[in-house]
């Protein structure tokens, strides 16, 4: 066990039960599933859209691309890190530890593309557009690497844990009064029919990318086997709001403000019949 504990993570300390292990694969595998399945559906829409709003879908792509990854990987770990004993799955088999360490990495990836994609779904003039992207930005990535050093605490430090949670979400807190900007310069600058987007946008954020310091603290409830796989669940509802149902409100969104503005995609884009093609 102090072994394990080096390691900084509470995966490596608790056995499961195989419903527990299975459990884990199983949100795990669906996770990488959901993110690579939706790159089909960012890149066909990005299709319908006036040319000025492309990106936003394609930045989903990207989003989903390296989540995806990212979560099969976590997965591999996992099935690699535990062996049956004959009655429970045992954690650091043939020396291999999990850690959440990696989710943080992917995060200074796609946190800063899912906060771009804001101004530029709500059409936000270049010089705007990248002096408010560049603000989220900086916060964004101060509190995710703030975020995983202190992670490395949650096997039993405490006043790491929390010290450099408290910073981080000093950080966070940051991030959130620079979004708010963004929202009110989006509701500003959206047309009448679909100002109420924005708003609901921000409420939205504010309740899914909140569950992430939950999972981080989450360890100081106990080192257990239903913490370990609550925590994995608590991730992924967290990985599908932020970065996959986020994508399709935002591509919604855009789609709407594209057809307010004028734009009308090419008849065989829309075409279910087949028509055009003939
Ligand atoms: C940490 C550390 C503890 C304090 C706070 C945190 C916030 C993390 C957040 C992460 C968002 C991640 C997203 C990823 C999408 O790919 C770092 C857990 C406040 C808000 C949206």
């Amino acid at each position: 066990a102090e072994v394990a504990e080096l390691t900084g993570s509470i995966e490596n300390l608790v056995p499961l039960t195989a419903g527990q292990y299975t459990t884990g694969s199983l949100i795990l595998m669906v996770s990488y599933g959901a993110h690579f399945a939706f790159i089909l559906y960012f890149l066909m829409v990005s299709q319908q859209l006036a040319p000025r709003y492309r990106l936003v879908p394609i930045m989903s792509a990207l989003v989903m691309a390296s989540a995806g990854l990212s979560l099969m990987r976590e997965f591999s770990l996992w099935e690699a890190s535990y062996a049956f004993d004959g009655a429970m799955y045992a954690p650091m088999a043939d020396g291999n530890t999990f850690t959440n360490a990696f989710r943080y990495g992917n995060w200074t990836i796609t946190v800063p593309i899912l906060l771009t994609q804001l101004p530029i779904a709500f059409a936000l003039a270049r010089p705007e557009l990248h002096k408010r992207s560049l603000r989220m930005i900086i916060p964004g990535v101060l509190m995710i690497w703030t975020g995983l050093y202190g992670q490395f605490g949650e096997t039993g430090d405490w006043s790491r844990l929390n010290i450099w949670g408290v910073i981080s979400t000093v950080f966070f807190v940051w991030l959130i009064v620079e979004v708010r900007g963004v929202i009110t310069a989006g509701i500003a600058n959206s047309p009448a029919e679909i100002a109420a987007w924005p708003k609901n946008i921000w409420w939205y954020f504010l309740a899914t990318w909140g569950l992430y310091p939950i999972a981080y603290a989450l360890p100081q409830l106990g080192f257990t086997g239903d913490i370990v796989v609550g925590r994995q669940l608590l991730f992924s509802i967290a990985d599908i709001s932020t970065k996959l149902v986020f994508g399709i409100i935002l591509s919604r969104y855009v789609l709407r403000r594209s057809a307010l503005e004028g734009y009308a995609p090419a008849a065989e884009a829309l075409d279910t019949t087949g028509a055009a093609s003939k």
